[in-house]
């Protein structure tokens, strides 16, 4: 349909043009219309959460207005277009953020009249950015911002590091002037919230869209069925799996998209987060309902919802659940569908389509869409198979996360048949093609075949290995850190590597935005850092290396002095933050809080991760000081030896991941027994911190003096939060893994405190753990004791023996055995430079924010375009 508005009437659009906001007044009355028309509210009946909505709309309608001339942009221009697919964008709260990446900021010079539109004198002392100015009106209209911000939900569609990645990189693609659509699933609940009681987790839902959302747009008119299950119709004389096909589809739902604008920072570039929410066909069985059964016919569309329901919980840990895989493909489908429409209307010929798309598959959960471009090309554009197949995998790039087997997705493929049945017998085509080719290749290896193959024989039953399809079915592959990308080379993409050659794998390093983590989530080292640069504007977040300047006074006391100052500030934030999630009782020890070391944990509870490693350097050092004392040192002598230290825990398990439920236990009964021993008092403190999540993290991060990143050497593929501490100035205790190794490369080898065993050892260590008995450190063996006495869970002595088994037993596949003296060793460390040397902690922390510009996401944004997208920004 031809929806344009015809010429003669044009006049008077442009006459009724809604303009943005461009500075107090228009805000404020913006604020009041939406309170009052939007909302149903009037001034006698405006709380902090109506406040909230009204803010969110007027600066929702900013960014509507943007969006709209980006994409109008877009079309004109018709570049070259990105669509990340992620099935998680760990969002977070979007209103602070949009504050300050929206930059009305010039507009304050001359302070535009609302009504009349004639300029008038900026005012005295006025705002001079966006969030300052929205807090000067929200000031006036009777509500403080930071209240206002409080009242939002978080986005959280997301279980950890993959999908809070997702989330930094549309922020960046979007800063960068990139042409980039992020395609994802409107999740009805949320990563569950986890509650603590008497020391176990407890999940319960997450309806986080309970009060509505402002940030959406539903956009009721772009609409893509979706079939699942049925049959290929092979009656015809047309037997060949690889000509055109016709899927007789049994179910059918919908897939409705729901916008999100994304701004960039300091740019009117407004990019798009469409997700997906599924919602039953308006088709209607009337064969159930002539036979009288009308319930069941309205019951089975009811079923469409939910498919969007629920995020799945795991993390790192794939589970093969049908609703899974059906969540995949409704997502794939209705995204693919949705940018063929898109290319299509430049009315260009089909194999122009990889010069326009490029599509990038964050991690293995979207390949589906690998095998659903090349149905479409060949079932319904009627395109020769291998025409096809070239354009698709020119179009597709797939980034690895995890080398772990117990993360990589496989699909059984009777599950996956009677699904997709179509969609099986193109991957079976699909491999069939490229086992040829590697045949071809190196005749003599029999074994590769197998082992390369798409479909993993010789198991119970057959399965797809979806990374391997993901490593076919794309034209370049990347990992996410060097070390990463250097191992998946080696372990499980070793014989694609001997097949396409290296030039196939790459490695882009993961990075964080600067805007949320460090200016939204520290606004006092922001300040800091822009006086200091001379940079009131905040230009050096759209350039990071720039803070390497801030080196130069890295043993300038002055400096070191302020520095100080904002990191005690945010301490006593996060103190308060405790304080209330603690029923108003103080855990921390104010008075002390310059000599308390803050060391934090915040992560996903994972075996891998090694927050047991942690616990036990923790029941370690609690031993040793009630040694110490019934040894009769006073406490003077047992703090010179052991300074003060709170350390806090965050982060949730999987639901049924046991070994890390009980972690989660230890934790907290260990932190029941030392927070309540008198003979302690303040010197040593356990914290863990319920229902970690972005807005937390952004509270927690900045007051952190130390966090540990401990993952055993070869496990972690990149890690995200380390360089958002090292960006807050928190210095790092972490093993040779990941991303550590590059954050030590930039921020220097002294200003990091590494330990342990290195990755090429691993398999070594695991195998003679296997065959030998595991030999424990004297230390870790009377922490295990003390565990195994049951002094932490008098009333089920027995409660925490499987974690001392999984040592013990089992062949400490994560080798807490072998780095546990290293690490003790390193924590000692720590705590003489933190106690005796604190200028020189303060010069690692300044040297640590200073060198850390690498891990900025528009750097990753920008090695993606330039080495897997081929794709240029477009500016005005
Ligand atoms: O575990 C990895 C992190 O190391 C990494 O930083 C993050 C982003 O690349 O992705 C995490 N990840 C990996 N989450 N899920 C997986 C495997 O599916």
């Amino acid at each position: 349909i031809d929806a344009t508005i015809p010429l003669k009437s044009r006049s008077l659009w442009q006459k009724h043009q809604v303009k943005k906001f461009e500075n107090a007044d228009q805000f404020e009355g913006r604020f009041i219309d939406h309170v009052e028309t939007t909302l149903a509210r009037s001034l006698y009946n405006c709380d902090d959460l109506a406040a909230y909505e009204a803010t969110s709309m007027a600066v929702r309608d900013n960014l509507t207005i943007d969006w709209n001339k980006t994409q109008q942009k877009f079309t004109t221009r018709d570049p070259k277009r990105i669509y990340y697919l992620s099935l998680e964008f760990l969002m977070g709260r979007a209103l602070d953020n949009a504050l300050i990446n929206m930059d009305i900021s010039d507009k304050n010079e001359t302070d535009v009249n609302g009504a009349s539109g004639k300029p008038t004198k900026k005012k005295e002392g006025a705002a001079t950015n966006t969030k300052e100015m929205v807090a000067e009106s929200l000031d006036e209209l009777g509500f403080r911002l930071e209240d206002v911000i409080e009242q939002e939900p978080d986005a959280a569609l997301g279980n950890g590091g993959l999908g809070r990645l997702a989330a930094c990189f549309i922020d960046s693609m979007a800063t960068e002037n990139i042409p980039a659509w992020g395609y994802g699933l409107r999740y009805e609940y949320g990563i569950f919230a986890q509650k603590i009681i008497d020391g176990y987790q407890v999940e319960t839902p997450d309806y986080w869209l309970n009060l509505g959302n402002a940030w959406e747009i539903e956009r009721n008119e772009v609409q893509f069925p979706v079939t699942f299950y049925g049959y290929v119709d092979r009656s015809e004389k047309n037997t060949s799996t690889l000509a055109p096909s016709q899927w007789i589809g049994g179910e059918r739902v919908l897939a409705c998209a729901y916008d999100f604008p994304v701004p960039g920072y300091k740019t009117s570039n407004v990019n798009n987060l469409r997700l997906w929410k599924a919602k039953p066909t308006t088709e209607f069985d009337f064969a159930k309902f002539n036979s009288g059964d009308y319930q069941n016919s309205v019951e089975a569309q009811q079923r469409a919802e939910s498919i969007t329901a629920c995020l799945y919980p795991n993390d790192n840990f794939e589970q093969g659940k049908e609703l899974r895989l059906k969540q995949q493909y409704f997502w794939c489908s209705a995204s693919l569908h949705d940018i063929i429409r898109r290319y299509k209307k430049t009315k260009r010929p089909w194999r122009e389509f990889p010069d326009q798309v490029a599509i990038q598959l964050n991690d293995t959960h979207p390949t589906l869409a690998v095998v659903e471009l090349q149905r479409i090309l060949v079932d319904l554009e009627k395109l020769d198979w291998h025409d096809a197949w070239d354009i698709v995998t020119k179009t597709f790039a797939y980034t690895n996360h995890t080398v772990m087997q117990e993360a990589l997705e496989k699909w059984p493929v009777g599950l996956f048949g009677h699904l997709l049945p179509r969609h099986l017998e193109i991957i079976y085509d699909i491999n069939w093609f490229f086992l040829q080719d590697v045949a071809k290749k190196f005749p003599k290896d029999v074994d590769l075949l197998s082992r390369i193959s798409i479909i993993e024989e010789g198991g119970q039953e057959r399965q797809i290995r979806m990374a391997f399809l993901a490593v076919v079915g794309s034209h370049k592959v990347n990992g996410v850190a060097e070390l990463h990308s250097e191992l998946i080379k080696t372990t499980i993409f070793g014989d694609f590597v001997k097949f396409f050659g290296p030039s196939k794998f790459t490695n882009v390093t993961n990075g964080i935005t600067p805007r949320r983590w460090l200016k939204s989530a520290n606004p006092a080292l922001d300040k800091l850092i822009s006086e200091t640069l001379q940079d009131p504007e905040g230009n050096y977040l759209l350039d990071m290396p720039a803070l390497t300047k801030l080196s130069a006074l890295a043993d300038d006391k002055e400096f070191q002095k302020k520095w100080y100052k904002v990191k005690k500030d945010n301490k006593i934030r996060l103190a308060d933050l405790i304080k209330k999630l603690n029923g108003g009782v103080d855990i921390i020890d104010r008075e002390h809080i310059d000599d308390t070391l803050f060391d934090m944990q915040v992560k996903r509870i994972h075996e891998y991760k090694r927050q047991q490693l942690n616990i036990f350097g923790v029941i370690y050092r609690y031993l040793a000081m009630k040694t110490m004392i019934a040894n009769g040192a006073s406490l003077k002598e047992v703090e010179e030896k052991f300074p003060r230290k709170v350390s806090f825990f965050g982060g949730k398990s999987a639901p049924g991941y046991y070994m890390a439920k009980l972690i989660i236990k230890l934790i907290n009964s260990v932190g029941d027994v030392i927070n309540n021993d008198v003979e302690i008092g303040n010197l040593l403190k356990v914290v863990f911190i319920p229902e970690y999540n972005v807005s937390k993290a952004e509270i927690i991060i900045p007051a952190s003096d130390l966090s540990e990143h401990i993952s055993t050497a070869g496990t972690e593929a990149s890690g995200t939060s380390n360089m958002k501490f090292a960006m807050n100035g928190g210095l790092i205790i972490g093993t040779v893994d990941g991303a550590n190794v590059e954050i030590t490369r930039e921020i220097g080898e002294d200003n990091i405190f590494l330990f342990g065993n290195l990755s090429e050892n691993v398999e070594e260590l695991r195998y003679n753990h296997q065959y030998q008995e595991t030999p424990i450190p004297e230390d870790l063996d009377k922490v295990l004791k003390h565990i195994e006495e049951g002094n932490f869970s008098p009333e089920n002595p027995n409660e925490f023996q499987p974690i001392v088994d999984t040592i013990k037993a089992h062949g400490d596949y994560y080798l807490c055995s072998d780095d546990f003296d290293s690490y003790i060793a390193t924590q000692e460390l720590v705590d003489q430079v933190f106690h005796t040397q604190r200028d020189e902690w303060t010069k690692k922390s300044i040297l640590s924010v200073a060198n850390c510009g690498f891990f900025s996401s528009d750097r990753c944004i920008q090695e993606y375009s330039e080495t897997i997208w081929n794709v240029e920004p477009v500016k005005k």
